[in-house]
C-alpha cells in the first residue's frame, strides 16, 4: 500500500518559512475589502489579479500551467511515468465577503511550496503531481459552492444550468467568465469534465475552520469524511403597503414570514437531536427595504448540513413544510422554494488516510482522525478519485471572518505532511 512506500530524499524536507507567509499576505492584498478583511469574488478584477499571482508562482515552481473553460487552474510537474494517472492536490483562492486570508489559500500556496520543497530535496515524481486552484469554491456570486470542482467531477445538470444562470446584477455566468478571459470559444462547459481515472489520488491541505486541533494541541487533522451540505433559496411575497395606514389585521407581511421561517429553521435543526446537524440563514433581504413600507417581498437563503445525509434531508422536508404553513397562516405567497444543492457526504480514501498518517508519524507530528464540517472541493473530487484532506489548526477555529489566522509553524507542518504524502502517492 502507499503507506509502506518510503520516500528517500537526498536532503530532508525544508519549508521556506520566510516566503510562504509573505505570499499569503501578498495574495490577500488582491481584495475588495480593506485589510485585514479579504473579499475576492469569482471573476472580479481582484480574482483575476489573484489568479495571475498564482499562475506566476506555479511557473516559478517549474510547473506547466493550463486553465480550463471556467478558469480551474492546473500546474503540473511531469513524473518519469507521465502516462500514469497523476496525483493531484489543491484548493481555492476565492474569498467570501469580509473573510480571512487563509481559507483555501493555504491549500494552493502551500501546495506550490510543497512542490518546491520536494524539488529542493531532490525528489523525482513517478506519477506526475498536479496542483489545482479551483474556480469558485465559494457560492458568493452564482449561489452554488464548488462550481469548478463540480464541473471537473462531471456535473451535467450544472453545466446546463450555468448557461442560464445570472448573478445579483443580472450578469450571466458566461459573460462573467468571458470578462475574466475564460469560456471564449464555447458555451459548452462539458469540456471541463475530467475523464475518469485522470487522478490516482486527490489531497487537499486546508485550515480546520473549527477549534478542535488548537484546543487539543494536535498539529495535524486527518479528515475521514466531509459533511453533506445543502442550500435553499426562498421568496415570500405579500401586498406590502403603508407602514402607518395599513392596520395589523389587514397585513400579509412577507418580512415577518421570513423571520418566522428563519426561527423555524433553528427549531428543526435542534429537533434533530444531534450536534452534527447545523443550519444558517446567512442571507435575508427585504423589499423594498424602507422603514415605513411593509415588506412585500422577502428573500432568504438557508444553508444546512450534517454528517448524516438522511437526518439532513429530514430537516429540509420540515423546513419546506414550515414554509408552506407560514405562507398559509400569514396569507403570503411562497413564490420560491428552491433547493440549490443537496449533496451527499464524502468519505476519504482508506489508502490516502494511511499515507497521511504515516507521513505525520515520519515527521513526528501529532495527528488525529476527524470529520470536516465545512465543505471543500475535495467533496466533489471524491467522485472521480480517492480523496484525502489534511487540516492544520487555526486561531480559535475562526474562519469566514477577518480574524482567521494560522501560524507559520502550523502551515509549515501541513505543507510538510502534504509534500511527503504526495511523494508517497506519486511513487505508489
Ligand atoms: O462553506 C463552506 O463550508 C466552505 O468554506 N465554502
Ligand atoms: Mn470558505
Ligand atoms: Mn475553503
Ligand atoms: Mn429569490
Amino acid at each position: 500500500t502507499h503507506s509502506s512506500i518510503s520516500v528517500s530524499l537526498s536532503v530532508p524536507l525544508s519549508i521556506d518559512n520566510q516566503t510562504l507567509p509573505k505570499q499569503i499576505d501578498e495574495l490577500s492584498t488582491f481584495s475588495d475589502a480593506p485589510d485585514p478583511a479579504v473579499t475576492r469574488v469569482l471573476y472580479t478584477d481582484k480574482d483575476v489579479l489573484g489568479r495571475r499571482y498564482i499562475k506566476n508562482l506555479m511557473g516559478l515552481a517549474g510547473l506547466s500551467v493550463r486553465e480550463d473553460a471556467v478558469g480551474n487552474i492546473f500546474g503540473r510537474w511531469d513524473g518519469y511515468e507521465p502516462d500514469l494517472p497523476a496525483v493531484a492536490t489543491g484548493s481555492h483562492i476565492d474569498a467570501i465577503p469580509y473573510s480571512g486570508k487563509y481559507d483555501g489559500v493555504v491549500g494552493v500556496l502551500g501546495a506550490i511550496e510543497a512542490i518546491n520543497a520536494l524539488r529542493r530535496s531532490g525528489f523525482k515524481p513517478r506519477r506526475s503531481l498536479e496542483i489545482i486552484s479551483f474556480t469558485s469554491e465559494e457560492p458568493t456570486r452564482f449561489g452554488i459552492g464548488c462550481l469548478g470542482s463540480r464541473l471537473l467531477a462531471g456535473d451535467v445538470t450544472l453545466a446546463k444550468a450555468l448557461k442560464a444562470t445570472v448573478d445579483g446584477q443580472n450578469i450571466s455566468f458566461l459573460d462573467a467568465a468571458r470578462s475574466a478571459g475564460y469560456a471564449q470559444d464555447q458555451d459548452d462547459l462539458s469540456s471541463v469534465f475530467l475523464k475518469k481515472g485522470t487522478y490516482s489520488a486527490f489531497v487537499e491541505l486546508h485550515i480546520e475552520q473549527g477549534p478542535i486541533l488548537e484546543e487539543e494541541g494536535v498539529a495535524i487533522g486527518i479528515v475521514t469524511a466531509i459533511a453533506a451540505p445543502a442550500s435553499i433559496k426562498v421568496d415570500f411575497e405579500g401586498s406590502g403597503g403603508h407602514a402607518g395606514a395599513v392596520l395589523m389585521p389587514k397585513r400579509n407581511d412577507a418580512g415577518l414570514a421570513a423571520a418566522e421561517l428563519a426561527l423555524a429553521v433553528e427549531r428543526h435543526i435542534l429537533e434533530s437531536g444531534s450536534l452534527d446537524t447545523v443550519g444558517t440563514v446567512g442571507i435575508l433581504e427585504l423589499h423594498p427595504g424602507a422603514i415605513n413600507s411593509i415588506p412585500r417581498k422577502a428573500h432568504l437563503e438557508i444553508d444546512t448540513r450534517d454528517i448524516d445525509e438522511k437526518r439532513r434531508n429530514t430537516v429540509i422536508e420540515k423546513i419546506h413544510q414550515s414554509a408552506n404553513t407560514i405562507a398559509k397562516n400569514r396569507r403570503v405567497n411562497l413564490s420560491e422554494f428552491m433547493i440549490v444543492n443537496q449533496d451527499p457526504p464524502a468519505l476519504s480514501g482508506k489508502s490516502i488516510i494511511e499515507a497521511m498518517e504515516v507521513a505525520s508519524k515520519e515527521l513526528n507530528l501529532t495527528h488525529k482522525l476527524m470529520i470536516s464540517r465545512a465543505y471543500h472541493d475535495s467533496l466533489f473530487m471524491a467522485r472521480i478519485s480517492p480523496m484525502g484532506m489534511i487540516f492544520i489548526p487555526c486561531y480559535k477555529g475562526y474562519s469566514h471572518k477577518p480574524e482567521e489566522y494560522a501560524s507559520t509553524e502550523d502551515i509549515a507542518n501541513g505543507v510538510k505532511v502534504l509534500a511527503l504524502t504526495l511523494a508517497k502517492l506519486s511513487l505508489s
